[in-house]
C-alpha cells in the first residue's frame, strides 16, 4: 500500500450528471474529466486521490467518517446538501484536516436558496463559480491550510 498523502474529493447529489445538462451553468465536462483533472493535480503533489461521487446522503456521511482522520485534506462539493444538510456540516465539522468547499457555479450570483450553505463555516476555504477548474484551486487550498 502507498504511503502517499491521501487527497479526498467528495461530490454530493446529481454531479454524476455533470456534463449531460445546463452546460451554461455547469459548462461541458463530465464527472470523469473532473477527476481526470484532480488527479493531474495530485499527481503532481506526490498524492495519491480518493475521488467519490454518490447521491445517498448517509453513503456521504460514512465516507467522511472512514477519511476523517486518514486524509491530508478534504475537497467537498456537496451539491443541493449544501443548502439543506446539517448532518452532512456535522460531520464535516469532525475532520481534522483542512476541509475545501467548492461549487463549479457561482451560488450567490443564483437563487437566493443557494446563497446559504450550512457547510462554509467549517471549511478552511470556499471556491465558487471558477468553473470545474475551481477543483484544481480546491487541492491548491488544501496544500496552502495542511
Ligand atoms: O455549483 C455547484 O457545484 C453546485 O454545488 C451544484 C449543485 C447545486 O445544487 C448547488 O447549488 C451548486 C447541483 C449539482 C447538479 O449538477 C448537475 C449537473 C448537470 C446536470 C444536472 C445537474
Amino acid at each position: 500500500m502507498s504511503d502517499r498523502p491521501v487527497l479526498v474529493v467528495l461530490n454530493g447529489p446529481n454531479l454524476n450528471l455533470l456534463g449531460e445538462r445546463e452546460p451554461d451553468v455547469y459548462g461541458h465536462e463530465t464527472l470523469a474529466d473532473v477527476e481526470t483533472l484532480c488527479r493531474a493535480r495530485t499527481d503532481e503533489l506526490g498524492w495519491s486521490l480518493d475521488f467519490r461521487q454518490t447521491n445517498h446522503e448517509g453513503v456521504m456521511i460514512d465516507a467522511i467518517h472512514e477519511v476523517r482522520t486518514r486524509a491530508v485534506g478534504v475537497v467537498v462539493n456537496a451539491g443541493g446538501w449544501t443548502h439543506t444538510s446539517v448532518a452532512i456540516r456535522d460531520a464535516l465539522a469532525a475532520v481534522r484536516c483542512p476541509v475545501i468547499e467548492v461549487h463549479i457555479s457561482d451560488v450567490h450570483a443564483r437563487e437566493e436558496f443557494r446563497h446559504l450553505s450550512y457547510i462554509s463555516d467549517v471549511a478552511a476555504e470556499v471556491i465558487v463559480g471558477r468553473g470545474v477548474q475551481g477543483y484544481a484551486e480546491a487541492i491548491d487550498a488544501v496544500r496552502r491550510h495542511a
